[in-house]
């Protein structure tokens, strides 16, 4: 658990110690949780903001099974200052020691009581830019309703840090993602892959308020709910990496430093 209060030495050395090792288990597995980031009154603030939102844009889907809201902080702006707290811009700074990363994504996903949503095997290996352009290395290309996609070479995958805020207590029966560990060093896995990996698949429990990290190049899957509570979380991607002139992240947004007086 993160222990922000106050302004101890023991409590930085602890918090210290606590992302050093989240960190160095997401390089080597591929997947970390850290708890307790976000405190009860800050959840509860996000899902305010969340369910007093318009949801008249596409962004908004809704079925009976997932309600997801894509380019959530373009969306809903006012949920930037809540999300990028003094103590997440902390584990940011831990993720990426060498570098000012920026926020490429972000995804509401709500995964109801009793949701049929499952979500199978697969790593996050597209991501969104601003327009098609023919780069090497870049490719296969994908466009949907404005949305322009593109496989990046490996090592924009690898820059990319998932950082996935859990507003409900999550476990095996409403939805927690599945994982394989050690699966994001093997680049892009083919489908019918998959099966040679997914038998040392884990489960990632995680407590509302706290964080589950990924490489997008882990494998993920997740279940259906069995269920009477709702599993919401906010989903960001994170990058320091640059994309060649001329191409963007399409949801790009600058994170501002770490602040010293936390
Ligand atoms: O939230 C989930 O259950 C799955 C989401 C996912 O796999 C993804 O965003 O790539």
């Amino acid at each position: 658990m993160m222990k922000m209060q106050g302004n101890s030495t023991d409590h930085w050395q602890a918090q210290h110690d606590e992302l050093s090792a989240a960190a160095q288990q997401l390089s080597e597995l591929g997947h970390a949780t850290l708890l307790g980031v976000f405190s009860p009154e800050e959840v509860s603030g996000l899902v305010h903001t969340i369910e007093a939102a318009k949801t008249s844009s596409a962004n908004f889907r809704r079925s009976q099974d997932v309600f997801a809201i894509r380019n959530l902080l373009g969306e809903i702006p006012q949920l930037r200052e809540q999300l990028l707290t003094p103590k997440l811009r902390a584990v940011l700074a831990t993720l990426f020691p060498d570098a000012r990363p920026h926020l490429t994504k972000a995804i509401y996903f709500d995964k109801p009581a009793g949701s049929n949503w499952l979500v199978a095997w697969h790593q996050d290996v597209m991501i969104s830019v601003n327009h098609r352009l023919e780069l090497n290395g870049y490719g296969p290309w994908t466009s949907k309703g404005g949305d322009v996609t593109v496989l990046p070479p490996r090592e924009i995958l690898e820059s990319i840090i998932t950082v996935r805020l859990h507003l409900d207590d999550c476990d095996a029966t409403n939805g927690a993602l599945r994982v394989v560990p050690g699966s994001h060093r093997h680049g892009v896995i083919l489908n019918d892959q998959h099966s040679d990996y997914t038998p040392a698949a884990v489960t990632c429990e995680v407590e509302a308020g706290g964080l589950m990290l990924m490489q997008p190049l882990t494998l993920h899957a997740s279940n259906r709910s069995t269920s009477a509570r709702p599993r919401r979380v906010i989903h960001l991607e994170f990058s320091a990496a640059e994309l060649p002139s001329g191409l963007q992240w399409r949801e790009r947004l600058e994170v501002a430093p770490e602040q010293a007086d936390k």
